[in-house]
């Protein structure tokens, strides 16, 4: 059997006190990761570059000791290597040109992906050898519906209404688009599996803006065809489901998807969700990123509650959302001292 903590978790094993890595754990609130950034050109050029982004990867794993590596990359570079224009802007965030008629669909070229992401693949099989042995890597796709909301939409939202607006009233258009990312995240997931990924994630962080329906149509459905046709051919390597704001469907999510974890949000009690997710499903979370900033008494109380929750489950500690760039290092280190103390 394995010995890294994460996949043994993965499959299905209750480790105590449980492995942990952090969502966004390479990123600006190191000084590290700013020192690269200030001299390194912008964020694709960085993601691109196998050098930097192996770099940036380890950092955490240096500093903190994390269970799981997650690869630096991020969900828009699969729009970008379709060959839709991406610019990430400082201060500014994602800024994309927007996909809203057929013609702008059909000059996307799925082809492409493959040679495009060719630099982030050679990261991965670098960071594979990189690693300390007992560190798991985390390879991952932003899911079909929310990689649509900023294709759409052109960049952040709070409410993504041209995406929402599209999918009920141009439905033919907007099942194109979900099918074809359904299919090129398939392949770019499987691609950083051979690679030299352990395990992969679908940050799915727009699931909880959709009615029921909808839910079902745009994110289970998808979900459920990228994690089947993954294990047909990479049987054995696990997937973490993150339907971000869906808390009460967790377990629906769970048992229709087929993933192997499913990563919980911030506002979903952990206790529910355990008894609505099948025993043999692992759990992913949940701690609030802002408890993180805030440090101390209040993030220790905050970590016994949740392990507490799910303790005798499988269970992979995390934030129940990315790291805020104004969290302090050094809360992150006692983060993982607590835990591992616990
Ligand atoms: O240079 C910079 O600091 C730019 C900030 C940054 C970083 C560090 C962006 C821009 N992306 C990333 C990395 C990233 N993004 C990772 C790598 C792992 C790590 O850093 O440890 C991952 C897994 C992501 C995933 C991601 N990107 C998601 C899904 C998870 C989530 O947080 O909800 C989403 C929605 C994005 C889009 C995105 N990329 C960047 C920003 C600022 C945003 C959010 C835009 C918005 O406001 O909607």
């Amino acid at each position: 059997m394995t010995e890294k903590p994460i996949l043994r978790v993965l499959a299905g094993n209750d480790v105590w006190p449980p492995p942990v890595w952090l969502m966004r754990q390479a990123g600006r609130y190191l000084p590290e990761y700013r020192a690269i950034k200030d001299s390194s050109g912008g964020f694709i050029a960085r993601c691109m570059s196998p050098d930097l982004a192996t770099e940036i990867t380890l950092q955490p794993i240096r500093r903190f000791g994390m269970d799981a590596a997650i690869l630096f990359s991020d969900i828009l570079i699969l729009p970008w290597a379709l060959g839709q224009d991406v610019r990430f802007t400082d201060g500014v965030g994602p800024v994309l040109v927007p996909i809203r008629n057929a013609a702008a669909l059909d000059a996307l070229e799925p082809s492409r992906v493959a040679e495009a992401t060719a630099p982030v693949l050679e990261t991965i099989g670098r960071l594979r050898r990189a690693l300390p042995p007992a560190c798991t890597l985390i390879g991952f796709c932003g899911a079909p519906f929310t990689v649509a909301c900023y294709m759409v939409e052109g960049g952040g939202s709070r409410d993504f209404p041209e995406t929402r607006g599209m999918a009920y009233g141009e439905p033919a258009l907007f099942d194109r688009l979900i099918d074809m990312l359904t299919r090129t995240t398939t392949d770019y997931l499987s691609a950083q599996i051979w690679a030299g990924a352990e395990v992969v994630m679908l940050f799915d962080t727009w699931a909880g803006m959709l009615s029921p329906s909808q839910f079902l149509r745009y994110v289970v459905a998808p979900a459920a065809a990228i994690v089947s046709e993954l294990n047909a051919r990479h049987p054995g390597v696990p997937v973490i489901g993150f339907p971000r704001l869906a808390g009460l469907y967790a377990g629906l999510y769970a048992e229709r998807t087929g993933v192997d974890c499913v990563a919980l949000d911030t506002g979903t009690d952990p206790a529910r969700a355990a008894a609505s997710v099948p025993d043999s499903v692992a759990l992913q979370g949940n701690l609030d990123p802002i408890a993180l900033i805030a440090g101390g008494a209040a993030m220790r109380q905050e970590i016994s509650s949740i392990v507490g929750a799910l303790r005798g489950r499988p269970h992979i500690f995390n934030l129940g959302h990315g790291i805020l760039p104004q969290t302090r290092p050094e809360h992150v280190a006692e983060l993982v001292e607590f835990l591992r103390s616990c």
